[in-house]
């Protein structure tokens, strides 16, 4: 972490003349120092020094917001600012963010706490925070024209909420907005309860995550900002696979898991090898005779969800959105379906002599994860993610939970690949391979087929094509 103190020693006077009623001058007096990181890592969670007890989370491939006691005031300071986001090892991203990252840093806090957040714009526009399902002040809302002025670049404005009801909340700009969230303006707010809660379980691990969405050609680094549904690059943290991180647990830990939706589609997000049960939504903690255990819960735009599980199977378990688009990076092509068009050894002739171009899919897309295609600068592959087993053919929305046996309690460094024990893994089998009898010319045990006179019809089934693949969602 960096600290930019010197530099806001500077800024503070000028962020002085903005001032609101309900803010007292004395607070005013001295801007919070500015927290600041730029790796992608998984920060370990974030012990409360001062203020009330609580259990913090851990954001994946992110981090808390540290924050300084004010007179039983907790405050923070969010500087909004250009941010160069590493998406994945070897593919960087020019994005805004908050405190030199996209998302900015989770905020943690406890149910009735004063909270102070000061806000700096330091983007080459205006801009304003919303405090997405707070119950607050109206003022306090953030829509820039309806709640509070814009607050011009350069600027510092204050907001000032008690943190009335405990939940899974997010942070938003609500100034041009649709340019904002498609540069990666978000962040997550935790507030964690005061007391015991009926409804809010004590866990071993809590983890949170943003999922996001950008529209960046292979081979630049700025998103498109006109986008409005025809994304390329689905992100967990403005991070896509390979580069999530795992989420790594004890074997019998309770896991609870906060996703939060700022792009424009919903996502079914799926675990495997355990049930979950939804106990939170954008409206807090659910009543416990509403919860039923699932596999996968879609979350739909600008919603919040919580789940909580038991981890009680060791092993690697895939954790992923299941629409099968959003596991898999940029296209920079229009691909027609060619599975039973043997174009082996063609492709790469052809590559040579017309770079663009690509026949993907002949034997499905497995292909594209061997062929070593060549790719523009700053691009990741569309399927990739090196496993035990070989590739994992992933991108984007894809992560792994890995539960340990001997994983160390508050312990979050992935443990590696899970070791199957002996026996336990699909094998190959090589005894002689039958034909299935349905298929003999006599129907098999089946009933006789019966000749129609009808010519038989060839179908072309193609994919849509649009801009990259991606169209319609
Ligand atoms: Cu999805």
């Amino acid at each position: 972490m960096t600290t930019r103190r010197a530099f806001f020693r500077g800024a503070g006077a000028a962020a002085l003349a903005v001032s609101t009623a309900a803010v007292g001058r004395a607070a005013m007096a001295a801007l919070p120092e500015v927290t600041s990181q730029t790796t992608p890592e998984t920060m370990p969670p974030l012990l409360p020094a001062t203020g009330r007890p609580y259990n913090p989370v851990v954001t994946l491939n992110g981090w808390t917001l540290p924050w300084r006691m004010n007179a039983g005031v907790k405050e923070f300071h969010l500087v909004a600012e250009p941010v160069v986001r590493e998406m994945a090892s070897g593919f960087s991203a020019h994005l805004w963010g908050y405190n030199g990252q996209s998302p900015g840093p989770t905020i943690e806090v406890v149910e009735g706490d004063r909270v102070r957040i000061f806000v700096t714009n330091k983007l080459p526009e205006h801009t304003s925070i919303h405090w997405h399902g707070q119950r607050l002040p109206n003022g306090m809302d953030g829509v820039a024209g309806l709640n509070q002025p814009a607050i011009p670049s350069g600027k510092t404005f204050v907001y000032e909420f008690v943190a009335r009801r405990p939940g899974t909340f997010m942070y938003h700009p609500h100034a041009d907005e649709m340019t904002q969230m498609a540069m990666g303006m978000m962040g997550f707010w935790i507030t964690h309860p005061k007391a015991k809660h009926p409804l809010i379980d004590e866990v071993n691990r809590d983890f949170c995550f943003l999922l996001n969405a950008f529209d960046i050609e292979p081979g630049s680094y700025t998103p498109k900002i006109m986008t409005m549904l025809d994304f390329n690059l689905w992100s967990w943290n403005s991070r896509i696979f390979p580069g999530i991180d795992s989420l790594n647990v004890r074997l019998n830990d309770k896991v609870r898991i906060r996703i939060g939706n700022l792009t424009m589609t919903n996502h079914p997000i799926h675990l495997h090898g355990h049930e979950f049960l939804v106990t939170g939504t954008d409206g807090g903690p659910t009543r416990k005779n509403t919860r039923w255990y699932e596999v996968t819960t879609d979350i739909a735009v600008g919603q919040m969800r919580q789940i909580e599980f038991l981890a009680d199977e060791e092993g690697d378990w895939a954790f992923h959105c299941h629409k099968s688009h959003h596991t898999m990076n940029a296209m920079g092509h229009d691909v027609p379906t060619m599975i039973g068009v043997d174009h082996r050894g063609l492709a790469r002739k052809i590559t040579n002599l017309i770079p663009d171009y690509m026949v993907m899919s002949e034997r499905g897309m497995a292909d594209m994860t061997e062929m070593e295609m060549p790719l523009p600068d700053n691009t990741a592959p569309m399927m990739t993610g090196a496993g035990p087993y070989g590739s994992v053919e992933m991108g984007g929305m894809f992560s792994v939970l890995k539960v340990r046996r001997d994983q160390k309690a508050g312990d979050y460094k992935d443990p590696g690949w899970f070791k199957h024990p002996s026996g336990t893994v699909a094998y190959e089998f090589t005894g002689p391979l039958a034909e299935p009898s349905r298929f003999r010319a006599d129907g098999g045990q089946s009933m006789p087929r019966v000749e129609t006179p009808a010519k038989p019809v060839e179908v072309r089934a193609r994919k849509p094509a649009g801009n990259g693949g991606h169209a319609g969602h």
